[in-house]
């Protein structure tokens, strides 16, 4: 079993795709271990994307996910973390194929509705990031 950070970004909360998104997963045989909703800090978002933060985009990136509430998650199964990146869909708009979350509900490349860890070791320091122990 495998845990990964799921989080539904502003514009996914604002067009109420919090219950499609969750649907999603549920349905696919995954286990929501945690959850809860808050608008992030500028310090928290700002860590989260850190390895973005030479990046041009990265300012308008923490603008955006600091915009409004998100949707925190922790979701639990067998190779979590790539099963859910492959339900997340590419971030290029292009290369996300329908039948994705972002490929069925997004051509937007920084709005694109969803985070989701790509790797074990960033989903524990991304869980251990937006959750406390006691929160799991
Ligand atoms: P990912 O979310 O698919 O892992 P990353 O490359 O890690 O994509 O980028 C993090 C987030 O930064 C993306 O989800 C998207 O919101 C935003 N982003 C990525 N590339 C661009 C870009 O070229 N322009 C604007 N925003 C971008
Ligand atoms: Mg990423």
């Amino acid at each position: 079993m495998e845990r990964t950070y799921i989080m539904i970004k502003p514009d996914g909360v604002q067009r109420r795709l919090t219950g499609e998104i969750i649907r999603r997963f549920e349905n696919r045989g995954l286990t929501l271990v945690a959850l809860k909703m808050l608008t992030p800090s500028r310090e928290t978002a700002a860590a989260h994307y850190d390895v973005h933060k030479e990046r041009p985009f990265f300012n308008d990136l923490v603008d955006f996910v600091t915009s409004g509430p998100v949707v925190a998650m922790v979701w639990e199964g067998p190779e979590a973390v790539k099963l859910t990146r492959q339900m997340i869909g590419a971030t290029k708009p292009l290369e996300a194929t329908p039948g994705t979350i972002r490929g069925d509900y997004t051509c937007d490349v920084m709005s694109n509705l969803i985070h989701g860890s790509d790797s074990p070791e960033n989903a524990e320091a991304e869980i251990k990031l937006w959750f406390a122990a006691s929160e799991i």
